[in-house]
């Protein structure tokens, strides 16, 4: 069976989930005011209609003129690691990104490769937990477009994200179910505002994985790796702050 059947699967099972949702409502459904409420209301409710939108719904994009003048970087800004300068004073013209794991078929692709294969691009608000936001333009392939080239196994549950900084003993990674794995706005950024992915927003690929907060969208991405469970990356608990703060795998928003 394909993963893209095993995936619609899951988007049904949801489909249901909700539908049982709005079955529970239609007593209040009935009601004009009640609906009015529910569907117009206030913030309050908005979680309730993302719940019956499904997670595949489409973080909000924005006008090119609502892009923010500045976009900070945080957390790391340069892994300044022996093979990060080597790859950088080169143009990242021997990177390679591995993708790998539970996959039939491992890759190894070159930036050019990245640029040139179906881009998605998207303007879209970053959220980070210490307190700040900002808009901007992102474009690259979707992640869904390598998982399909390199052939996700069945046995797949998590993509994880190995990044090129290190923090003491540990690397940054993340890590993502197969639903936002395939959302459609789920991209490998190779470029920024128009132009190639500046060094402190995570050259040469960063992960955007829009209706997640800022920490899950790892930059400096060098491996992607498909597996069954989290336990054994990491300290098992499926990304670095999760690992280290209790952060939230589950940063959807
Ligand atoms: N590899 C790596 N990815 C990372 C981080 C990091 O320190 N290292 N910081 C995260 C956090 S907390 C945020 S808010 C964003 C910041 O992205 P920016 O630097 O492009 O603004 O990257 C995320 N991805
Ligand atoms: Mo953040």
């Amino acid at each position: 069976m394909s993963r893209l059947i095993t995936r619609r699967a899951m988007t049904a099972g949801l489909v249901t989930g909700a539908g049982a949702l709005l079955a529970g409502c239609d007593a209040i459904g009935r009601s004009e005011t009640a609906r009015n409420l529910l569907f117009t209301g206030a913030d309050l409710h908005r979680g309730l209609q993302r719940t019956l939108q499904g997670r595949d719904a489409l973080a909000p994009e924005y006008r090119p003129d609502q892009m923010s003048p500045r976009f900070r970087t945080n957390g790391a800004t340069n892994p300044g690691t022996e093979a990060y300068r080597a790859h950088l004073a080169t143009g990242f013209r021997d990177w390679r990104l591995k993708v790998d794991g539970l996959v039939r078929r491992p890759l190894a692709i070159s930036l050019r490769q990245l640029q040139t294969m179906p881009q998605r691009a998207q303007i879209t608000r970053h959220d980070c937990v210490e307190g700040w936001s900002a808009i901007g333009k992102w474009q690259g392939p979707r992640l869904a477009h390598l998982l399909d080239l390199a052939g996700l196994r069945e046995e797949a549950n998590y993509i994880v994200f190995h990044c090129a900084d290190r923090h003491g003993a540990s690397a940054y990674y993340e890590s993502i179910d197969l639903v936002d794995a395939y959302h459609p706005q789920t991209i490998l950024a190779w470029a920024m505002n128009r132009r190639q992915l500046p060094v402190g927003h995570g050259a040469p690929v960063r992960l955007r994985v829009e209706r997640q907060l800022g920490y899950k969208h790892a930059k400096f991405v060098m491996r992607v790796e498909a597996v069954a469970s989290l336990d054994a990356i990491g300290a098992g608990k499926g990304g670095f702050w999760e690992d280290r703060a209790d952060y939230a795998w589950y940063a959807g928003i």
